[in-house]
């Protein structure tokens, strides 16, 4: 799906502001007729983006899942002969219904994924316009991931499981509009969609014009300007520029590529523009290669997290987090546990970073999968290739985190045929870059996964959460699991390694939750990442303290963070640095 754009032929205009919303958990607000309108006595001021939870927490609603209608009202302007209004949502946390003065637009797609609502025959050019929202952060139980209630807690008898709210993972659901949301106006005829294909030495451009049109399409920067024109039902160019200045974390080189599409008699149609850089990235035996050379992934797993904005999009914070991921060295970064806005792969594309990315699928419990389950898997999938296939910082696709953490025995003899359909499925999409998944360790070091996948993640927590302030039995445990899951001759990520450490707690010996056990225990780990020669790398768990759903093995956040939430380093963040910055 495209993304909002302003220039000569399209304009766009970003909703965000103070909206209002009404709780309805009930169920009962359709009923009621709040898709007409709230009720002023019912609804309280939110502002969007940002999530309900922490924005709303004193009027009771720091936990809640469940409905909730936001409103706002806009001016949609006169358009244009040949011009089309929709609204483009970056997307709602988890599930969203939409109404256009009191009738029905259309709803969301896959979850943390944007989608479309059109305006025609819903609104008035020239008018103002009621958007009325309902939004559900409760999760289908047959998606991707997976519904979970206090009941089933209850149900399977693991009391001391049980997260307020609910959950299947380990971070908050925060509920509401989280990305921007956009009034588009574009032209009917223009373009809808296209592919880059991007390697060392050209970009290629593929879309399909209508009869009469012709696609110019320039690649320009550093001094240069190459340009590729063609037309027909299906357009294939190639843009080489010469010389090259490719594209990588430590040289960041991106060209501008834009679009255009005439009509017969020469008028401008429509433009299309984004940034894209040069680079190739592939598996080769046990190594990745980015641009041809060997590559060693230094990183983090993170969370879209910030006080008070939840899951809101924070740009300030987005800012501040790329030039921590460089202060430390990193160069790459998965987006745990589902698609990131847009604007974070913008950030990633200009300053370098290499992203894995990674669609909303945690902890898939194989008790509970069907049909219904693997369709939702591969829709998510889909639709998340298709947003971001076009990236130059997006360097593997990674399709669910630690399946098989519950139910191991139905894991083995249910999962490879589920893994074969949906890694096909993946390939078949895209098939020029590596997938992958994060293997927990109770799928073990031959998880059915790894058959399918190019580069295999795992995520391990020796030292923590078994062999707790051990280190040394830890390593020997991590190294067996490294050379047992070597056998399958693929690469290995080291996708999550870390340590709880409240920071400005201390100790002079090995002791869990200090900043001293941590800043070890990310040492050891990568010491011992750096001697395995199938070892690629690793990210360590996490980026940032992050708010988390309440249980008792969390003091409110998970605090593998190397920086507090609030991005202050704690000790282990400059032992980070030191690793990857100083020493090597
Ligand atoms: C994991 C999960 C991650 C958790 C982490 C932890 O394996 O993938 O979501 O937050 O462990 O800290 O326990």
């Amino acid at each position: 799906m495209m993304r909002a754009l302003d220039n000569a032929c399209r304009s766009m205009r970003d909703l965000a502001g103070v909206w209002q919303i009404a709780f309805d958990p009930e169920d009962i607000g359709e009923a009621l007729g709040w898709h007409l309108g709230l009720a002023p006595e019912r609804s309280l001021p939110i502002a969007v983006p940002g999530s309900w939870n922490e924005q709303l927490a004193e009027a009771g609603y720091m936990n809640y899942v469940g409905s909730a209608w936001l409103e706002t009202r806009f001016w949609l302007p006169p358009l244009a002969a040949g011009q089309e209004a929709v609204l483009r949502f970056g997307s709602v946390d988890y599930h969203a219904e939409v109404w256009i003065n009191g009738q029905p637009a259309g709803a969301s797609g896959a979850a943390m994924l944007p989608f479309e609502v059109p305006l025609d025959g819903l609104a008035e050019p020239g008018s103002e316009v009621r958007l009325v929202v309902r939004v559900s952060n409760m999760l289908p139980i047959d998606g991707p991931t997976q519904r979970v209630t206090r009941e089933d807690y209850a149900a399977e008898g693991r009391y001391r499981d049980e997260y307020l709210p609910a959950v299947r993972f380990d971070f908050f659901p925060f509920g509401g509009i989280n990305r921007p949301v956009h009034l588009i106006i574009r032209p009917i005829e223009g373009l809808r969609d296209y592919r880059l294909a991007i390697d060392t030495e050209a970009v290629g451009v593929r879309c399909s014009l209508l009869e009469g049109q012709r696609l110019v399409a320039r690649l320009s920067g550093f001094g240069g300007t190459w340009e590729s024109e063609g037309e027909g039902a299906e357009v294939q160019l190639r843009l080489a520029p010469d010389p090259v200045r490719l594209w990588s974390p430590e040289t960041p080189h991106l060209y501008t590529l834009q679009l255009d599409i005439h009509a017969a008699d020469g008028a401008l149609i429509d433009r299309v523009s984004q940034r894209v850089g040069l680079r190739s990235f592939a598996v080769e035996g046990t190594q990745v290669m980015l641009n041809g050379a060997p590559y060693v992934l230094k990183g983090f797993g993170k969370h879209e997290d910030s006080p008070i904005h939840g899951r809101g999009l924070n740009p300030p914070q987005m800012i501040k987090d790329f030039a921590l991921l460089k202060w430390c060295g990193a160069n790459s970064v998965r987006t745990s546990h589902y698609p990131y806005a847009e604007e974070f792969l913008d950030l990633a594309d200009e300053v370098g970073i290499l992203v894995i990315d990674e669609v909303f699928s945690i902890n898939l419990d194989f008790r509970k999968v069907n049909a219904a389950t693997l369709a939702a898997h591969k829709q998510a999938v889909a639709e998340l290739i298709a947003r971001d296939i076009n990236r130059t910082c997006v360097i593997a696709w990674s399709l669910a985190n630690e399946p098989g953490y519950l139910a191991e025995s139905e894991y083995r003899t249910q999962s490879p045929a589920y893994w074969r359909e949906l890694f096909a499925h993946a390939r078949t999409l895209d098939p020029s870059r590596p997938l992958t998944h994060a293997n927990v360790g109770y799928a073990g070091n031959d998880d059915p996964a790894f058959a399918e996948a190019d580069l295999l993640m795992i995520n391990r927590y020796h030292g923590w959460y078994s062999e707790p302030a051990q280190l040394d039995r830890a390593v020997a445990r991590l190294n067996a699991d490294f050379d047992a899951i070597a056998a399958h001759g693929k690469p290995i990520l080291v996708a999550e390694f870390g340590a709880d450490a409240l920071a400005g707690q201390h100790a002079s010996y090995d002791q869990l939750f200090t900043e001293e056990y941590q800043a070890a225990f990310i040492r050891a780990y990568w010491q011992a990442i750096m001697a395995h020669p199938a070892v690629v790398g690793g990210h360590i768990w996490a980026f940032a303290d992050f708010r988390t759903a309440q249980h008792g093995r969390r003091v409110v956040h998970n605090l593998k963070g190397v920086f507090t939430r609030t991005r202050e380093p704690k000790m282990a963040a400059w032992a980070v640095r030191g690793l990857w910055r100083d020493e090597g």
